[in-house]
């Protein structure tokens, strides 16, 4: 039976990309439904206040942002590997660059529509401190043109293989997949506006072919109790060579970078290389838990 247990709901773009990548692998997983807005009392335990979503867990060890879900996905051996030093490079570039702007686009027309409270909670998370929707409305031509660029430059990047790296899928596929999945989903314009990126709705459909592994639902409940019955198997030590004096047992803070309403998260460090860190937690609900999360983007302070 499946270990890997998966937090997620599923208009979640960012859970899309995983589940993509769990049917690349042809995986059985427990997914586990998280609400879209906090409080998130079932969650929270687990991540040590991290809200974002997806959350990937393993026993005690628990697996927050996407990009670290992969690379653990590889770890665990199972399925192809999709993670290479191109994809984890072309990853972070989609998610930072494009699928921020993608975000704009479709937040900024969804803000005559949706819940005012859902516009504000994702307006704390993904834009600059001040904005405002009339702000927004009138930047939006000049971020579709943005987007549209940021489109073109990765319809240029695809050849003629099936995949973006060859004839084998890997994590880029998977973000393409992401990015189209949300802008076609959740935008009226979104269809016609990919309509001229054929190679990377033709990667797109590659991906869907794959369909999302086997999934079993999974109560919050009986995930809690699960970690709680657990103990984390991750490594510790510190193997970055950029350290700046951090040990293992120290008390941290880890902040998203930039300027989010996102929690910051404390806990003791376990383990740090050049792209992971491990924070030790702890909650009466769980007991011991590793918590990951990938350096980039993350600030980790010494307090
Ligand atoms: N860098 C993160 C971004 C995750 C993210 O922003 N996810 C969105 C959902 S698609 C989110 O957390 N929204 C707020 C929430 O779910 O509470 C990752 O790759 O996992």
């Amino acid at each position: 039976m499946s270990d890997l247990i998966f937090h997620h709901y599923p208009q979640s773009p960012v859970a899309e990309k995983v589940r993509a990548g769990f049917g690349m692998k042809s995986l059985n997983w427990h997914s586990v439904e998280i609400p879209r807005l906090p409080p998130k009392p079932l969650l929270m335990p687990l991540t040590g206040g991290y809200r974002r979503t997806p959350v990937a867990q393993i026993g005690a060890d628990i697996y927050c942002d996407s990009q670290n879900i992969f690379r653990m996905l590889d770890e665990r051996q199972e399925g192809p590997s999709l993670v290479t030093p191109q994809s984890m490079i072309l990853a972070s570039w989609l998610e930072s660059t494009v699928f921020s702007l993608a975000l704009r686009v479709v937040l900024t027309h969804a803000m005559d529509g949706a819940p005012p409270e859902f516009i504000k909670d994702r307006g704390s998370l993904y834009f600059d401190q001040g904005w405002t929707e009339a702000d927004m409305k009138a930047a939006l031509p000049a971020t579709k043109q943005q987007l549209h660029a940021a489109l073109s430059l990765l319809e240029a990047q695809a050849g003629s293989s099936t995949f973006m790296h060859g004839d084998a899928p890997s994590q880029t596929d998977a973000n393409i997949h992401y990015l189209l999945w949300f802008i076609a989903g959740r935008w009226e314009g979104g269809p016609d506006f990919l309509a001229p990126f054929a190679k990377l709705r033709a990667i797109d459909d590659a991906v869907v072919a794959f369909g999302q592994g086997t999934p079993s639902e999974l109560s919050g409940e009986d995930a809690l109790a699960i970690a709680n019955s657990a103990t984390p198997t991750s490594p510790t030590g510190i193997m970055a060579h950029n350290h700046d004096g951090l040990a293992v047992g120290d008390h941290v803070m880890v902040r998203q970078a930039g300027q989010t309403a996102d929690p910051d998260v404390t806990g003791q460090l376990r383990y740090l290389d050049d792209t992971r860190l491990s924070l030790d937690i702890s909650s009466d609900e769980t007991g011991e838990l590793a918590l990951h999360l990938p350096v980039l983007g993350y600030v980790i302070t010494k307090m």
